[in-house]
């Protein structure tokens, strides 16, 4: 079966995505090893892709090692219009996009159309900001002297992003790498590497210079990170994934002191006060909660409801979950897709187990959906305690354990007992409570009254366990640059 047999039924234009599964490169001529694609809605294989290896990882390096110089000469100018050209190839194909990402990684068609509009919002992003990347100078302590400060870019990236959103996390590293003038090697997760492929096909037209932009694809992580860790022709690592996976990256870059930006886990707080509105209080829940059936790292993975409207936001919280339609992404009333593999669905599972067996309830959900398919019904548990495992860990599916509290002193205080600091929400309304408990909440991004909010215009990060750096904004290209300081003596 090859790529497009298997997604062509989906596709508008399968003429323009004929090549996916051999874009990637460069293969060795030697490797005849494959790994498979599936779609985890129906389990059908959608694609058998070269499963490359540490050799191919070198010749990557190289060639876009040799091609950052000529990257980095061009204008600014120059690689914002290629940019640019990429972005508006992206939108013009997204509804193709969205398909693979639907069939490749299980999400509603509705939230795949919204990742890629989501993931063309970065690359017109830093097509504009590619041209705002400003020097300094400084007022020199004598007259002979002028000091400048001038920004130059990293240099060779590697990037290994994950498959919860495939698209955006490609574009939102990319992007801000090629705008600061870097050349980048991408390895996609395993689980998702056909939308990755058929960005780069479009790149390819877009007009990138040959070695700009190197995709890998491969079976796993390990073999490939070590390589883009080790190789000292790579000054900087970026990674969305795992907590325990940047831990390894981190030690692996630490002999060369490498350059990185981690986005990791997270355990966000999704706090609601007895001043809140609660029907939006409801709405956001819900959004924060169960947007990619709880496969996000901004996910409301701990609901706190204060005491006095405890029974009525999990009473109309729990009516709407129920609601929720399960089952392929493809059928236009289902909101909650699969999770992405068995893996997900054991560990939501222990998860429950753990939380009823030490005294919590069952509101609605809370088992598996027979079939072929990885789906797990949306799950309300109340009665929640924070020494339970789903409190204490990212759960990463489409589960919701409400926890009660008295008073926001002590909120705060359960809400940053964690080792994560990425995303927390809150619903309040008196002013000076809103102001006090935004700032005291140890996290790197805060929602107050919205259950949504990155946004390519704003720094996307976390502190703690949960990363280093920020991605989006121009805080976001900072962090693909180097700052030189220049003093011109003799004046
Ligand atoms: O992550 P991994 P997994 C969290 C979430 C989830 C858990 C496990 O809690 O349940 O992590 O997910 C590559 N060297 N998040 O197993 O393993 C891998 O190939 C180099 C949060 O999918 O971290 C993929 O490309 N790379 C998160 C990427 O790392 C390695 C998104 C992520 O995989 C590697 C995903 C290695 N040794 C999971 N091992 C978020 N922040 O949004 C794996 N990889």
């Amino acid at each position: 079966m090859t790529v497009m047999q298997s997604l062509t039924r989906h596709l508008i234009n399968p003429e323009r995505f004929r090549h996916l599964a051999s874009v990637a490169g460069p293969t060795t001529p030697d490797s005849t090893k494959r790994f498979p694609v599936f779609n985890p809605s129906t389990g059908e294989l959608l694609a058998e892709l070269p499963d490359m290896g540490a050799e191919d990882v070198t010749k990557a390096i190289d060639k876009a090692h040799a091609a950052q110089g000529h990257w980095a000469g061009l204008t600014a100018r120059e690689r914002s219009d290629v940019l640019w050209k990429w972005h508006q190839l992206i939108l013009e194909n997204s509804d193709d996009l969205a398909a693979i990402l639907t069939a490749e990684m299980g999400k509603p068609l509705a939230e795949a159309k919204s990742e890629i509009a989501h993931a063309a919002a970065y690359l017109q992003w830093y097509a504009e900001e590619a041209n705002r990347i400003y020097g300094e100078t400084i007022s020199a302590p004598s007259n002979d002297r002028r000091l400048l400060v001038i920004k130059q870019p990293v240099g060779v990236v590697g990037a290994i992003t994950p498959w919860n959103f495939p698209a955006s996390m490609v574009a939102r590293k990319i992007s801000p790498a090629l705008a600061a003038g870097c050349t980048v090697i991408l390895k996609p997760a395993e689980q998702t590497p056909l939308i990755a492929g058929a960005m780069f096909v479009l790149a390819q037209t877009a007009g990138f210079p040959e070695g700009v932009l190197n995709l890998i694809y491969a079976s796993e992580g390990d073999a490939v990170g070590r390589e883009l860790c080790s190789n000292p022709k790579v000054r900087k690592i970026s990674f969305t994934g795992s907590t325990e996976v940047g831990r390894l990256l981190m030690r692996q870059c630490s002999d060369q002191i490498k350059r990185i930006s981690f986005e990791l886990g997270g355990n966000a707080p999704f706090i609601v006060f007895d001043d809140a509105d609660i029907d939006a209080a409801v709405d956001g829940a819900i959004q924060a909660k169960f947007r990619n059936a709880g496969q996000t790292c901004v996910s409301a993975n701990r609901l706190y409801v204060q005491s006095k409207v405890y029974d009525e936001f999990t009473q109309k919280f729990t009516e709407r979950v129920r609601g929720l339609q399960v089952g392929d992404g493809f059928d236009p009333d289902v909101a909650i897709g699969p999770l992405i593999d068995t893996y997900a669905l054991a560990k939501i599972e222990a998860h429950v187990d753990d939380a009823v067996r030490k005294g919590a309830k069952i509101e609605c959900g809370g088992v598996r959906v027979g079939g072929s398919g990885t789906f797990f019904v949306p799950t309300v548990i109340k009665d929640v305690v924070s020494t339970m495992r789903l409190a204490q860990e990212e759960t990463f599916g489409p589960l919701a354990p409400i926890i009660r509290f008295e008073d926001a002193e002590q909120v705060v205080r359960e809400a940053n007992d964690t080792i994560y600091g990425l995303a927390a929400y809150f619903y309040a309304s008196n002013l000076k409570r809103v102001w006090r408990v935004a700032e005291a909440l140890e996290y790197g991004m805060v929602g107050i009254n919205t259950g949504r909010m990155s946004s390519e215009a704003a720094p996307f990060g976390g502190i703690k366990q949960s990363g280093i750096g920020r991605e989006g904004s121009h805080h976001g290209l900072e962090d693909y640059l180097e700052m030189k300081y220049l003093c011109m003596g003799g004046l």
